[in-house]
């Protein structure tokens, strides 16, 4: 192994600061693409992209500056682009068919926000999002904090996985049966930024800041660092207190982690990232060591992040929804509502939907609320998943507080927008519904939700 510079330019995204209240806005062009995903031994990739690249340019803002983002359809099918984790006005959500008509081809629309919280998030297409996100309709969306914790380096990893045919060219069945009643489409090749089994050089003693994004479909991971030892320092883009896990770092489909990592490997060594939500465990990515060492010892500086500034939601006084996951493959579901009339499930399923929440499918974005409320009211969701698959539950516009899992309070509540919530596991979170609008709380196994596992929030 030829360990060089400690570039490793690919790993790093180049900076993009979206223009804020002086320049033109950012130009954001979903279009076709070409992109190496395998390796040089295989073809590129037809893909869709921002900009046509994968992953979608980088927007990197401080905290404050406004995001000013023109994006043009260069698509030839309908589109809108959803800023993942933001707490931002209705009007700018990007759900087509709910806060905004799509963007035909050719047309174009301009978001402007001022994304309230630092941190890490992302933005992905919301129409059809099961297809347009599996064919790379995503990018990273970074909110610097005014004081980030001192590091040597930072790098953000959109992980992905992709379902390739021999010649490198993405399969098109999307949303096939198999996904929508089972775990999603899982696919067979493992991407870091667009890279399959990619190699990046660190050096040791180097204290990296690593973003961690799941831009997957359906695809879970729990990473392991071998003999690293990283700190958790943010959750879904929001800070926690630092801590080091103790078991694998779980990251849903949807869900971020922001790690601290020292490198403490010996020069000239090699490192994996090891993946193993499912049965079958493979390396993610590596780490190969520079000769020269960066330091002896690692740097005793601060990691934590300032508090969010969040507000608490009220236990005393918020109203208790109870949601229920069902449905799917092995799930139980006898029947459940479809455009407001009871049916079984093998008339549901005639028409591609196999997942219900409290009894309903979602099967158009406006629909009556599972969750209606008044702007400033706090909210408990008590979400009870009684289907055999993980489901990382995303809520638009807010962040929800982590409170219990299975009954057993959280070790530390936390915020977070897409928890996961495992097979016939219950969890408690709660927030305040401070942000007027429809908001969806959706699955974000993308062919779980166009399969019926959506709701809408309503806050007036
Ligand atoms: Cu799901």
């Amino acid at each position: 192994m030829q360990v060089g510079g400690i570039a490793a330019l690919h790993t790093v995204l180049p900076r993009v600061l979206a223009a804020g209240d002086s320049a033109a806005p950012l130009q954001l062009t979903p279009k076709p693409g070409e992109v190496n995903l395998v390796g040089p031994d295989f073809p590129a990739t037809e893909v869709w992209g921002y900009n046509g690249q994968v992953p979608g340019v980088p927007i990197r803002l401080t905290h404050g500056q406004t995001l000013d983002a023109l994006v043009t359809n260069g698509l030839e099918v309908p589109t809108a682009v959803h800023w993942h984790g933001i707490r931002l006005p209705n009007a700018m959500d990007g759900v087509a068919g709910l806060t905004q008509p799509p963007i035909k081809p050719g047309d174009s629309f301009r978001y402007t926000f001022t994304p309230p919280d630092a941190g890490t998030f992302w933005y992905h297409s919301h129409v059809n999002a099961y297809e347009q996100v599996g064919r790379g309709l995503y990018g990273p969306l970074i909110i610097e904090e005014a004081a980030p914790p001192k590091v040597d380096r930072e790098l953000t990893w959109m992980i992905d996985d992709w379902r390739l045919l021999d010649d490198a060219s993405i399969k098109n069945d999307f949303s096939n049966g198999h996904d929508r009643s089972h775990a999603g489409r899982i696919g067979n090749v493992p991407t870091v930024n667009g890279r399959f089994r990619d190699v990046i050089e660190v050096q040791t003693g180097e204290r990296i800041r690593l973003r961690i994004i799941n831009a997957s479909n359906a695809r879970n991971f729990a990473l392991t660092f071998t003999d690293l030892e990283p700190s958790i320092i943010a959750i879904d883009g929001q800070p926690v207190t630092p801590y080091k896990p103790e078991a694998e770092i779980i990251v849903g489909a949807a869900g971020r982690v922001d790690l601290i990592i020292d490198m403490t490997g010996e020069p000239e060594s090699l490192t994996s990232v090891i993946d193993n939500f499912y049965r079958q465990s493979f390396d993610l990515v590596k780490f190969a060591y520079q000769k020269a060492p960066l330091r002896d010892q690692a740097p005793d500086t601060s990691i934590a992040l300032a508090q969010s500034s969040i507000p608490e939601p009220d236990l005393n006084t918020a109203t208790t929804h109870n949601v229920v996951l069902a449905g799917g493959a092995m799930g139980g579901l006898q029947q459940a509502k479809l455009n407001g009339e009871w049916m079984d499930l093998r008339q549901i399923a005639r028409q591609g939907y196999v997942w219900a929440m409290n009894d309903i499918v979602a099967n158009k974005p406006t629909m009556p609320p599972l969750v209606e409320v008044k702007q400033g009211q706090s909210v408990r969701l008590v979400i009870d998943n009684q289907t055999a698959f993980p489901h990382p539950m995303h809520l638009h516009g807010h962040h929800m507080k982590l409170l219990s899992i299975d009954g057993n309070p959280v070790r530390e509540a936390h915020w977070v927008d897409s928890p996961l919530v495992m097979p016939r596991q219950r969890i408690e979170v709660a927030f305040v519904a401070d942000n007027p609008g429809d908001w969806l709380f959706h699955c974000h196994v993308l062919e779980h939700h166009v399969a019926g596992l959506g709701a809408l929030v309503s806050i007036t």
